[in-house]
């Protein structure tokens, strides 16, 4: 007999054995440290582990969004389910949706999902991001694969042995990369160092440096879907297919008309589909992730078949500035309907200058209200960087059509997370459709956590 959640409640109010009047949840995540070598030198970092013991979750569409979150650190944590919709309250931003998770506390999560695919769970309280506090999630469209494809997740971290408080301290005092990139800027180097403001020990695929990569092993002219998840704190990455051509048939979980590409961008938080076939003959092919204006790279390595693996360096051609070209080039998958725009909303994206202190419409913002929607009400958000370096934004709860790129309208992606880099003016659309007070955002950790951190509510 295959009992349903309702029948397992009443059941449970009845058999006093089962302890609790709580159906147990499907899946349990724990928030957990770890220790992990890198370069090796050990480091202790943070994780979430899954019901089957392996990093983050996955679910199937249609299924419940079904979660019993145990938090194991010895300090309070907080996790957000980045690319997924839920009612504001089981969001994971503390002081928006509740409070954090004391140590040892265990919270449930329980929501009707109604999105598919590459997304990703991380805390969203102080600076733990930046110690890995994150994990893959992704929903699958179907139970079993509609495509013969191998499927692989790739989680992107930036690496530092340093405190990350110690590194915002340091950018507060103009100290840093942040003091070379104003620096660089007021001497007008143009095309330099329009990414990062903080340097990183080591990009992570995995958990892995690139000196040591993850060697998938991959059938000879078969078919591979990539998951990759920017889960940096601070580093915009250029994804480098090599000598292999992919087409990305997603971009942050949502399906776009497939493009062929062999390097493309993928900014903070950002997710991407790759579909790639392989070679007919044995051989080994890096892939790789380049910062935007660093050197640091990371990398996994397919191999097919006895294939050499050369070794690699995780020193690149630091990666040019980030543009709006492969956004411009993105297509919406399908005739979208929407409704026409009955509300407009303008953000400047402002400050960085003086102790590292970024701010929306001039203002320093933490947690304080950018804007209001409506529901029901189709909003158009134009936003505006007025600053010397780009900005990831991220809106929760919602998700987004990319629909102009500097005055130029457009049928873009869907997405959750949009690159706006400086001097650039994106507009996105989206509906206001899932009441609630929500965090908008710069993803770029460092800014989020020096002002740029509003949030969008709803009259
Ligand atoms: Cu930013």
């Amino acid at each position: 007999m295959r009992l349903s959640r309702r029948d397992v409640l009443k059941l449970s109010a009845v058999l006093p054995f089962w302890g609790t009047a709580q159906a147990a949840a499907a899946n349990r995540l724990t928030i957990s440290s770890r220790i992990l070598e890198v370069k090796g030198k050990p480091a202790k970092v943070f994780g979430i582990v899954g019901p089957d013991g392996k990093p983050g979750l996955n679910l199937v569409y249609g299924e419940d969004f079904d979660v019993e979150l145990f938090n194991g650190l010895g300090e309070p944590s907080a996790i957000h389910w980045h690319g997924l919709t839920p009612p504001t309250l089981m969001d994971g931003v503390p002081k928006l949706s509740g409070a954090a998770l004391k140590a040892g506390e265990t919270r449930p999560y329980r929501f009707a999902n109604k999105r598919v695919g590459t997304h990703w769970m991380h805390s969203h309280l102080s600076l733990q991001e930046q110690q890995l506090l994150a994990a893959p999630l992704i929903v699958h469209e179907t139970t079993k694969p509609v495509f013969d494809e191998q499927e692989h997740v790739v989680m992107l971290h930036d690496f530092t042995f340093r405190d990350p408080s110690e590194i915002l301290a340091e950018l507060r005092n103009g100290g840093g990369g942040h003091a070379a990139h104003m620096k660089m800027d007021g001497m007008k180097m143009d095309g330099m160092a329009m990414g990062g403001d903080v340097s990183f020990d080591a990009l992570l695929a995995n958990d892995r440096t690139l000196d040591d990569p993850e060697v998938l092993a991959v059938e000879k002219g078969g078919a591979l879907r990539l998951r990759l998840i920017n889960a940096a704190a601070a580093s915009n990455l250029w994804v480098d297919l090599g000598e292999l051509k992919g087409l990305v048939i997603a971009v942050d979980g949502n399906a776009v008309k497939p493009i062929s590409v062999s390097r493309f961008p993928l900014a903070i938080a950002q997710r991407a589909d790759v579909r790639i076939t392989l070679p007919t003959q044995a051989g080994a092919w890096p892939i790789l992730f380049q910062s935007e204006g660093a050197a640091l790279r990371g990398g996994l390595v397919l191999r097919v078949g006895e294939g050499e693996v050369a070794k690699l360096s995780d020193q690149g051609e630091p990666g040019e500035a980030i543009g709006l070209e492969f956004e411009a080039a993105l297509r919406v998958a399908y005739e979208f309907k929407k409704d026409k725009v009955s509300q407009r909303e303008n953000v400047k994206l402002t400050g960085g200058d003086e102790g590292y202190q970024w701010s929306f419409n001039n203002k320093p913002m933490m947690h304080d209200v950018l804007f209001r929607v409506k529901q029901g009400r189709r909003v158009e958000l134009t936003m505006r960087n007025k600053t010397s370096m780009a900005h990831p934004m991220h809106l929760h709860g919602h998700y987004f059509q990319v629909t102009s790129i500097d005055g130029k309208a457009f049928e873009g992606a869907l997405r959750d997370t949009i690159l706006i880099p400086a001097g650039a003016k994106v507009s996105v659309e989206f509906d206001a459709d899932n009441p609630g007070t929500w965090a908008f955002h710069c993803h770029h950790l460092y800014h989020m956590n020096s002002g740029m951190m509003a949030a969008m509510a709803y009259i």
